[in-house]
C-alpha cells in the first residue's frame, strides 16, 4: 500500500494506490487505456520486484478508473518461476505496451532476461492468453513499443542497450522474417540518430538507453526514448518513416523526479498531445517504487518538441464527469489512504478505507438538474461508518452525509443514500470517510439522482 497523503490538489502522480511504472497509454473510442508495470511494495534483493501488469482508464485525463492486474508472469507458461532461472523468484514483468487491431487487443510484455511475449484478448481488460507458448522475441530483450502506420504496417521496436525493430505481420503475433537477421533489425547506434552521450559507456555509444516509443504527428515520425547516462532523461529523434533514418532531436524532459529510470508514452487525446512518464514522487517512492505521471507535450511549428519539466499539477481536465450515471468508486483523481481490490470477476472496488481517508474526483458536471439524492453502493462489516460528500474542497461543508448501515459482510452489497439540495454546476467532489471500530466497509460505486 502507498500511503499517499496530501496535497489533495496535486494531479501527479496520477495513481496513488500502488506504485506504477513504464506507462503505455492507448486511445480507443474516446477512452485512454493506460497499461503500466507495477512495482511491488516489498522489494526482493532491493531490486525491481515486478510480477504483473495493470490497467487504468480515463476520459478526462484527471480521473483514472482502476481495473487491476490484467496479466502477469503467470500468463506465460514459459515464464513459470520454477523455470525462470532468473534471481530464483517470480519477477521481471517489465515495461509493456498494448494495442487494438480488428477487435483484438495485443499486450506485448517483456519478461526480463527471458524475452518479449505477446498476449491476446477480445477486450482491453482480458482475459489475455498467450497464443504462441513461447517468446515472440527470444533473448535478453526489453521495452517493446508497438505502432501501426497509416498503411496498416505494424512495427514492434524495443531495446536496451541497442534499439531494434521487427515488421509485425497482420496477425500481430508474428513478423516478417525476410529483413534483418531473420526479421530482427538492429538500428545503427550513431550520434546522428540518437545524440551524443555525456559519459563514456562501452555498450552505449549514444544517448539511447532504453524505452523507445513510436509516435506519428502530421507526416513526421518520432522515436521517443529514455536517454542515458543514468539517472535517465527523456529524449527524441524524428524521421521520414517508421523505419527511420532517425535524426536526434534533443531532450524532452531532463533528469528529474528521484527515479534513476524514466520511460515515455505519448498519445494524442481530444486535440492535445500528452507525455506519460514516471518518477519517485509518492511517499516511500524510489528507483524501484515508481509512479506514473502525465503532462501535456507541446511542439513548435517546425515539429520539434518543446522541452518540459515534470509537474505536480498534471494536465487540465478535458471532459466533465457525469454524476447521473453510475460512477465506479475506484475512479479517482487523488486519494489519501484507500486501496483497490478485486471483488469477483471483473469487479474492482475501493477497499482498506480508514477513518479520515479521502477520495477526490475532479470536474464533475451537475448542470442544472438539481439532484435530490446521492447514493452509494457499499459492503460493510457493521454499522456506524459515514461517507461525507463535499464539493470544491476537503474542508467545505458536506452536501451529504451518507450513513453506512450493516450489510452482512464485505461481500454483501447494499445502497445507502442521503438527500442533497442546491447542487449545480461543475465541481470537484471530495468523499471523506468516518470509520468506527468494527464498521469497516468497501465502496463499489456512487451516483447523484
Ligand atoms: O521497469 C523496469 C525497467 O525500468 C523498464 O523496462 C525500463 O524501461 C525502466 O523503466
Amino acid at each position: 500500500m502507498v500511503a499517499a497523503g496530501p496535497p489533495v490538489l496535486a494531479g501527479n502522480p496520477i495513481i496513488q494506490t500502488i506504485y506504477t511504472a513504464d506507462p503505455a497509454p492507448f486511445v480507443h473510442e474516446g477512452t485512454v487505456y493506460l497499461y503500466t508495470s507495477h512495482d511491488e511494495d516489498e522489494l526482493v534483493n532491493n531490486f525491481f520486484t515486478m510480477k504483473d501488469w495493470v490497467c487504468f482508464t480515463s476520459r478526462d485525463m484527471v480521473n483514472w478508473t482502476h481495473h487491476g492486474a490484467v496479466a502477469s508472469l503467470r500468463s506465460f507458461d514459459w515464464a513459470a518461476p520454477e523455470i525462470s532461472g532468473w534471481g530464483g523468484f517470480e519477477n521481471g514483468a517489465w515495461a509493456p505496451q498494448a494495442i487494438e487491431r480488428d477487435g483484438k487487443w495485443y499486450l506485448y510484455c517483456p519478461l526480463h532476461g527471458r524475452g518479449i511475449g505477446v498476449l491476446v484478448a477480445d477486450g482491453p481488460f482480458g482475459p489475455f492468453r498467450d497464443p504462441l507458448g513461447k517468446p515472440l522475441i527470444a533473448g535478453n530483450h526489453i521495452d517493446p513499443t508497438v505502432f501501426i502506420d497509416d498503411d496498416g504496417q505494424a512495427y514492434l521496436y524495443w531495446g536496451n542497450p541497442k534499439c531494434w525493430y521487427v515488421k509485425l505481420n497482420e496477425d500481430m503475433i508474428s513478423y516478417d522474417t525476410s529483413i534483418g537477421e531473420e526479421g530482427l533489425v538492429v538500428l545503427d547506434m550513431t550520434v546522428e540518430q540518437f545524440g551524443a552521450r555525456t559519459k563514456e559507456d562501452e555498450k552505449r555509444p549514444t544517448s539511447f538507453e532504453e524505452g523507445p516509443w513510436l509516435y506519428k504527428r502530421k507526416d513526421l515520425y518520432y522515436l521517443f526514448f529514455a536517454g542515458g547516462p543514468i539517472p535517465e532523461h527523456i529524449a527524441y529523434s524524428t524521421g521520414p518513416s517508421a523505419e527511420g533514418p532517425w535524426s536526434y532531436g534533443g531532450v524532452v524532459m531532463p533528469t528529474q523526479g528521484g527515479s534513476f529510470t524514466n520511460h515515455p508514452g505519448v498519445i494524442d487525446f481530444k486535440g492535445r498531445t500528452y507525455l506519460f512518464y514516471h518518477n519517485a514522487a509518492l511517499p516511500g517512492g524510489g528507483g524501484f517504487k515508481r509512479s506514473v505521471c502525465v503532462d501535456e507535450l507541446r511542439f513548435k511549428d517546425d515539429g520539434s518538441v518543446v522541452q518540459m519539466d515534470m509537474t505536480e499539477e498534471g494536465p487540465e481536465p478535458v471532459a466533465v464527469l457525469d454524476p447521473y450515471e453510475r460512477v465506479e468508486a475506484e475512479t479517482i483523481a487523488w486519494t489519501g489512504g484507500v486501496e483497490t481490490a478485486s471483488a469477483g470477476e471483473n469487479r474492482i472496488v475501493v477497499s482498506d478505507i480508514d477513518d479520515g481517508d479521502l477520495i477526490r474526483v475532479r470536474n464533475v458536471g451537475f448542470g442544472d438538474r438539481n439532484p435530490g439524492k446521492c447514493s452509494v453502493s457499499v459492503a460493510s462489516e457493521g454499522p456506524g461508518a459515514v461517507i461525507e460528500v463535499r464539493l470544491g474542497g476537503k474542508d467545505a461543508e458536506p452536501v451529504a452525509e451518507i450513513e453506512v448501515g450493516a450489510t452482512g459482510g464485505l461481500d454483501e452489497w447494499k445502497t445507502f443514500s442521503d438527500e442533497v439540495t442546491g447542487v449545480k454546476g461543475v465541481h470537484d467532489i471530495f468523499f471523506t470517510f468516518r470509520v468506527p471500530e468494527g464498521g469497516g466497509f468497501r465502496f463499489d460505486c456512487w451516483k447523484f439522482h
